[in-house]
């Protein structure tokens, strides 16, 4: 998730100012919606679902690939008719059971709606990643009238996310492509700290941490 860069070669695919400021904005009302969640928090006394937020625009680079793999065409219009996530938010939180617990007071106002959503907590992809997805639909109001823009909403714990990022990173590697060996042990680590997080959660439990 990062803004457009000074790249050439992405140029063409680079959003346009008007396409952007959108994107941005769509990202700015979901991050301000979660500010009023944890205030409503503090102000009631609770614990807040919401550890770090992240947010951004997909990378052009980004971009390309994805239009590439589905098949679709590189064009402005195909990605606002093809890609649901060019602008996104990640949040980490503590628990697994704050996922859904964020996503319920997300949604809870109307503002923002829910289009899809996929549970990666629940059914973990095959090489170990979870993570709660949301792609949701936020009003954005213009002058002359509101315009919708999808936004993808990644809510997953401190201990998915590190693994994310990590993994993320290897396969970007250069020059090297996981074998099975690979797979299977980055697997296994994903499978570990899954364990770690149901434990740490269990004890949070026992201490009356949830209500
Ligand atoms: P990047 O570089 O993060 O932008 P859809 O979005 O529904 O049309 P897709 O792409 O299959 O279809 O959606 P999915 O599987 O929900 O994944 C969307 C994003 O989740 C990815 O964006 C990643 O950010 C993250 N993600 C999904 N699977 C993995 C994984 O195995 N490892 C890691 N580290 N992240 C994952 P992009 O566009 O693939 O990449």
């Amino acid at each position: 998730m990062k803004s457009c860069p000074q790249n050439p070669k992405a140029q063409n695919f680079c959003l346009g100012t008007s396409s952007s400021s959108l994107y941005e904005s769509a990202t700015g009302l979901v991050r301000m919606r979660l500010d009023l969640v944890d205030k409503e928090c503090a102000m009631h006394g609770v614990r807040s679902p919401i550890r770090l937020v992240m947010h951004g625009i997909k990378e052009p680079k980004s971009i390309v690939g994805k239009l590439k793999r589905i098949g679709a065409p590189l064009s402005i219009e195909s990605i606002r008719k093809n890609l649901n996530d060019i602008a996104g938010v990640r949040i980490t939180c503590e628990y697994i059971r704050d996922a859904n617990d964020l996503k319920d007071k997300l949604l809870s106002d109307n503002v923002i709606s829910l289009v899809l959503e996929k549970d990666y907590i629940k059914l973990p992809k095959p090489n170990g990643y979870r993570s709660l997805h949301l792609i949701v639909k936020v009003p954005i109001p213009m002058q002359d009238d509101t315009q919708v823009v999808k936004c993808e909403i990644q809510i997953r714990t401190t201990a998915m996310d590190s693994w994310a990022g990590l993994e993320h990173n290897l396969r970007y590697k250069k020059g090297f492509t996981y074998d099975d060996a690979i797979n299977r042990d980055l697997k296994d680590c994903a499978d570990k700290l899954y364990q770690s997080d149901v434990q740490m959660q269990d004890i949070a439990i026992r201490m009356e941490l949830f209500h």
